[in-house]
């Protein structure tokens, strides 16, 4: 593909079939939808998926919203099921017992608590041994499914039903995993970070790279929640932009090692402007907690300075 243009992106079919349970806006469909696009039209994806708000919401049996084939995984087996799944495709086609012409790709799906968590070990296997498959983290920084409990991917401060603010607590003490690092620490040929801004045209960029490279691929997705982030449902895009003006949530791409950035703002804007777009966050804005702001800022800082020398290499 060369034409990435929301018009030309949004005339290709749909591969997740509306009618499905998730909520109106949630950032987990418009992230498969937007990878799903970057297939192209005559090939054929088997997707695997982690349990979370995504699989109890679009596959109900005998219920469907998934036009491709789809295997519904524990989350601990997510990266193992699909990588299984690839080896036999390769190996039957080599025997010349599957058509020549019928091309397949492989994609998992995973919720943050399925993948940075739970399923990370079966995730690491798949990408070290460099199956030729693409895992999709949709980042909603939570286990929104069971309730919006904490997971290593709910940024510091949030406040989630395990890590309730109140007079004795100021929400999530840690800092955020860094999965995206992590699994391009792994060699493989292709990870990429993105979410929902530049009218798509990052993430449909992003996803056809991914399905097309050969080899284990990693995206991991921004993919905000209404719910558990508390903001407006039309509020999507807004968010989505200050997480990238604020560096919070950086553009980026390691292609065979090396190490892109997709997009700089031109004035970084400061952390605030993310966080107050979010009930979650709410707190922080209290008389006080200033000083927690400023340790967000801090710690937003220092990973975009190292990100930034890693590109620059
Ligand atoms: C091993 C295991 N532990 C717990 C659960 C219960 N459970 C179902 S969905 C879910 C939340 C998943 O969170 P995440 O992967 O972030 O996806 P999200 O719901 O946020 O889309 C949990 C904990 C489970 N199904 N299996
Ligand atoms: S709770 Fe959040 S992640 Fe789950 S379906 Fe609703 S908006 Fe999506
Ligand atoms: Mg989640």
């Amino acid at each position: 593909m060369s034409d990435y243009t929301l018009k030309t992106m949004m005339n290709k079919p749909e591969r997740l079939a509306p009618g499905h349970r998730m909520c109106a806006g949630c950032g987990a469909t418009i992230a498969v939808r937007a990878v799903l696009r970057g297939l192209h039209e005559n090939d054929h994806a088997v997707i695997g998926n982690a349990t979370g708000c995504l699989e109890v919401s679009s596959f109900m049996y005998p219920y469907t919203s998934w036009e491709d084939s789809y295997i519904h995984n524990a989350f601990e087996n997510a990266g193992a099921t699909l990588s299984g799944v690839e080896t036999a495709y390769h190996a039957l086609k080599k025997r010349g017992k599957l058509k020549e012409d019928v091309n397949y790709k492989f994609i998992t799906f995973g919720g943050d608590g399925g993948t940075y968590d739970i399923g990370f070990q079966s995730l690491s296997g798949a990408m070290e041994r460099n199956h030729d498959m693409v895992y999709v983290c949709y980042d909603n920084g939570a286990y929104m499914n069971t309730g919006i409990q904490r997971s290593s991917a709910t940024p510091m401060y949030a406040d989630t039903t395990t890590t309730p603010v109140g007079t004795q607590s100021v929400g999530k003490m840690q800092n955020r995993k860094d999965l995206a690092n992590i699994i391009a620490d792994h060699d493989v040929p292709y990870v990429a970070q993105t979410t929902f801004t530049q009218n798509f045209i990052d993430i449909h960029k992003k996803s056809e790279k991914a399905i097309y490279t050969e080899g284990a691929a990693f995206l991991n997705i921004m993919a905000p929640c209404p719910r558990g982030w508390r903001y407006e449902t039309a509020e999507i895009m807004d968010v989505c932009k200050m997480a990238v003006e604020t560096c919070y949530w950086p553009l980026f791409e390691v292609d065979h090692g090396n190490w892109i950035l997709n997009y700089e703002p031109k004035k970084k804007l400061p952390i605030e402007d993310f966080l107050k777009s979010q009930g979650r966050f709410k707190h922080l804005f209290k008389p006080g907690n200033e000083h927690l702001i400023e340790e967000f800022q801090a710690e937003v800082d220092r990973r975009w300075e190292d990100l930034l020398y890693k590109c620059s290499k």
